[in-house]
């Protein structure tokens, strides 16, 4: 990690909400790294060594969250690793005890700068993440698997959402456009307080 304390922004949203798309044009511009927690749990289940592989994709189909202990310490890790000052951490943290985890593993080592909300109907998640699914591999782009995301979206990360509403930490986004007009949401956002 950086001597300095790393600035983080937290992406939350429903599943197929724009995160992964977005991200990947904030650190284009902005010089964030991104860090997707489900991309980081995909990885570390993919190997063939792991200990954890089996309960991480039993947890990713079936849209449930996985213990924080270990999202945490894979996040940590590439961020460690990166050596950078700033990061975007996609899909976390999804429920309180995420919340309460990162604060125990992390606080005093990073700043949330803000989180940022894309808000996408249902609908258009589903079909989002349908469509995807024609290609993407994902064992959890299909309507079972979708069914238990949207459930666990709603009964744990909204509340989530709201916490940090508290904190005057959201930045609320409009996800449910073209991805173009997406970006010019969050640049005006992100530009209030991001060179
Ligand atoms: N697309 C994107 N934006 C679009 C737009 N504006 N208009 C039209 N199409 C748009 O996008 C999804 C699809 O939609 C793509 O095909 C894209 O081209 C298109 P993407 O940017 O990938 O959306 P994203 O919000 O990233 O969707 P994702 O499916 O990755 O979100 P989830 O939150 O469901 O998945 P994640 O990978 O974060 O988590 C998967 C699982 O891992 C979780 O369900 C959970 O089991 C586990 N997990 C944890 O346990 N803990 C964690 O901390 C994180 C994950
Ligand atoms: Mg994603």
């Amino acid at each position: 990690m950086a001597s300095t304390k790393p600035n983080v922004i937290f992406v939350l949203g429903g599943p197929g909400a724009g995160k992964g798309t977005q991200c990947a044009r904030i650190a284009e511009k902005y010089g964030y790294v991104h860090l997707s927690a489900g991309d980081l749990l995909r990885e570390e289940a993919a190997k063939p060594d792991s200990a954890l592989g089996k309960e991480i994709n039993e947890h990713i189909k079936n849209g449930s969250i996985v213990p924080v202990a270990v999202t945490c310490k894979l996040l940590e890790n590439a961020m460690t690793k990166n050596g950078k000052e700033n990061f975007l951490i996609d899909g976390f943290p999804r429920n309180k005890d995420n919340v309460d985890g990162w604060k125990q593993a992390m606080d005093g080592k990073a700043n949330i700068q803000c989180v940022l909300f894309f808000d996408c109907d249902e609908k258009t998640c589903v079909a989002r993440c349908l469509e995807r699914g024609k290609g993407s591999g994902r064992t959890d782009d299909n309507e079972e698997s979708l069914k238990k995301r949207i459930v666990t979206y709603n009964d744990s990360t909204r509340p989530v959402i709201q916490l940090y509403e508290k904190e005057n930490l959201v930045k609320h986004i409009d996800a449910s456009n073209e991805v173009d007009k997406v970006f010019q949401d969050v640049q005006t956002k992100l530009g209030e307080f991001v060179k």
